[in-house]
């Protein structure tokens, strides 16, 4: 264990290291085919085969009691949405919100907040841990991911579970880059993957990704989207973004950052 701990913090000391001191220039991660990526994408599929060995499908990350939450949940990334798209639901509370799922789907559908609260509901008590390294003890409300999946029937041929939201972290010349990120079906039908609408007993607040954000226990805190505003089942990861699977994957990150 302690091994896989410290190359994951060579592993993205490397990232920030090589992000912070060329920043604005040239940056060898974003180049897929150096080397460096090559080692990264080797070292990253490594972790991912090893801990889906070890760990399996149906391992549990680790839950807390209540006396053990640690507030407040510290708010990262992005905060405070300004899109224009976002704004016009939280001023009206999100009540038009409604979850869109799509892509490798046989029914793909709208879901508004209110039919997301009426579905089967779990509360866990759990630690974040952010790749910066802090950790928080939260405990967050929602629907597990999986049976709703079930409800829209998943084609044999997806792989992965996309999540679109609606923050923008920077402009480039093709428009607003906004968040993503990326998950596989083990992990979207992990008993603890929820679509979180609470937290702490009360509705998740902007700051933490109102109105829905997901919950994947047993990953670093980056795959967590939050601010979710469509979920996409696909085959590949190469249509979204710069194709690594998430916003800050196509920054360096691993793509599988289990913990
Ligand atoms: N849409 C969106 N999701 C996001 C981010 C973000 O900037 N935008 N930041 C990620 C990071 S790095 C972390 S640590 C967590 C922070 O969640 P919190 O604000 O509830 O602490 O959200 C993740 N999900
Ligand atoms: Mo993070």
């Amino acid at each position: 264990m302690s091994f896989k701990i410290d190359r994951r913090r060579f592993l993205t000391g490397a990232a920030i290291a090589s992000t912070s001191a060329l920043a604005g220039c040239f940056d060898p991660l974003l180049q897929q085919d150096s080397q460096v990526r090559g080692f990264l994408a080797k070292a990253n599929d490594l972790t991912y085969r090893a801990q889906r060995l070890l760990l399996g499908s149906d391992h549990l990350a680790r839950e807390f009691s209540a006396s053990e939450i640690r507030q407040p949940m510290r708010p990262n990334g992005v905060t405070n949405p300004q899109d224009a798209d976002y704004l016009a639901l939280a001023n009206r509370g999100f009540e038009t919100y409604a979850l869109e799922i799509g892509g490798l789907v046989e029914r793909p559908g709208r879901f508004s907040l209110a039919e997301l609260r009426a579905m089967p509901a779990r509360t866990q008590i759990t630690r974040h841990d952010c790749v910066e390294g802090w950790s928080c003890i939260a405990a967050w409300t929602g629907t597990p991911l999986g049976p709703l999946l079930d409800q829209v029937g998943v084609k044999p041929q997806a792989r992965y579970v996309v999540f679109s939201c609606f923050d923008t972290l920077e402009n480039s010349f093709a428009g607003p880059v906004r968040y993503y990120e990326s998950i596989d079906l083990l992990d979207a039908r992990h008993p603890q993957t929820i679509l979180a609408y609470g937290m702490n007993g009360q509705a998740l607040p902007v700051a933490n990704g109102a109105p829905l954000r997901v919950r994947v226990e047993r990953q670093l805190g980056y795959k967590m989207a939050k601010y979710i505003r469509a979920i996409t089942l696909a085959d590949s990861l190469t249509a979204f973004g710069e194709g690594q699977g998430g916003y800050w994957e196509d920054r360096g990150y691993e793509w599988f950052a289990g913990i």
